[in-house]
């Protein structure tokens, strides 16, 4: 499923965090979604603030399955001039671990005359303005259960000498990794209009068949899971639970759909990570081979096309001769 949801003010915001790195910034904050690390790392946050310490928050810890948070933070660790921290955004102590990290990775900034330029960034709806509410400790950006709730850059002054920049949800313009589509989109970091629930959902089904197949069965009280191919009939019997049928008995499956959607984004299936490093190297690595055989055909085409016009050319030119004569 390609997804392409790149509206005006995720542009505008590109724009803004290519200002803001010539202005001045001491230290970049990713917020990722501890449920989907990989697909939810913007590379296009990558390349706008290349250069600067980073810091990756896997926010949403409290959803997530502890034991892979473990496994990616250490993913990122790995990663030169990278720290990573799990987090709650909501939680005020842990999140006092970040002003700490940001002192550390700018330790000649944080004066009135010198101050901390923190850049509070990621995808839509991962919990960026919850976190700088919790950093201020009160009410000073605007939060909401859906994306695209922040619309502008907003400097925040947390103390003196130490200013937060929130910024909108952003994502990139061609999500290469067809997983990485559906886990953002299952997540509920894409708008709902971007993308079709009931392929969101079924995809998701066979996620969790996979990774955690008793949750499901416990929390929709089903005996069987089917085999390869058998999602269709597991979000049929997910909406037979929960009510989606019409008159007749005919199950809606849009309608299963959204109920799964929401217990996943709310946690009623438990602590769930959809993704592991390993399986994300992979895809991306499946995705360059595709985006590279994609570019030689398109060269090889345009060679061709190339070698025909000129050998129309040669052939009028010889008709002209020979008209000639
Ligand atoms: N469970 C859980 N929910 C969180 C956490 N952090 C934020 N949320 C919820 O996630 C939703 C989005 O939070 P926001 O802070 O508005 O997210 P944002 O990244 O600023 O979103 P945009 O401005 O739309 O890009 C809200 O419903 C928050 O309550 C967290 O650590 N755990
Ligand atoms: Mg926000």
């Amino acid at each position: 499923m390609p997804i392409n949801w790149f509206p005006g003010h995720m542009h505008a915001t590109a724009r803004a965090i290519k200002e803001r790195m010539a202005a001045g910034l001491d230290v970049v904050v990713e917020l990722l979604d501890a449920r989907l690390p990989g697909s939810s790392c913007n590379p296009l946050l990558a390349s706008l603030t290349a250069g600067r310490p980073s810091l990756k928050v896997l926010n949403k810890q409290d959803l997530a399955d502890p034991a892979q948070t473990a496994a990616w933070l250490d993913c990122y660790n790995a990663q030169p001039d990278t720290r990573a921290l799990p987090l709650d955004a909501g939680e005020r102590s842990p999140a006092r671990l970040i002003t700490r990290a940001c002192r550390e990775l700018a330790p000649c900034r944080g004066e009135l005359h010198k101050p901390l330029r923190v850049l509070i960034c990621g995808i839509p709806n991962v919990g960026k303005s919850t976190l700088i509410n919790t950093l201020a400790g009160k009410r000073a950006a605007k939060t909401g259960d859906e994306p695209g709730i922040t619309k502008t850059e907003q400097k925040i002054v947390l103390e003196p000498g130490f200013y937060l920049f929130d910024t909108p949800g952003m994502l990139w313009p061609r999500i290469a990794v067809a997983q990485s589509g559906y886990h953002l989109a299952a997540s509920g970091a894409i708008g709902r209009n971007a993308f079709d629930e009931a392929e969101v959902a079924l995809e998701l089904v066979a996620v969790l068949a996979r990774r955690y197949p008793e949750r499901l069965r416990q929390r929709y009280g089903l005996a069987e899971l089917g085999g390869p191919g058998g999602e269709e009939a597991v979000l049929e019997a997910i909406g037979l639970k929960r009510g989606a049928k019409v008159r007749g008995g005919a199950v809606q499956m849009h309608k299963a759909a959204e109920a799964l959607l929401m217990d996943f984004r709310q946690g009623l299936l438990g602590r769930i990570t959809l993704e592991t490093p390993e399986e994300m190297a992979g895809w991306r690595r499946a995705a360059a081979e595709d985006e590279a055989r994609q570019a030689a055909a398109r060269e090889a085409a345009r060679q061709a096309d190339k070698a025909r016009r000129s050998g129309r050319r040669r052939d009028d030119a010889a008709d002209a001769g020979d008209a000639g004569t």
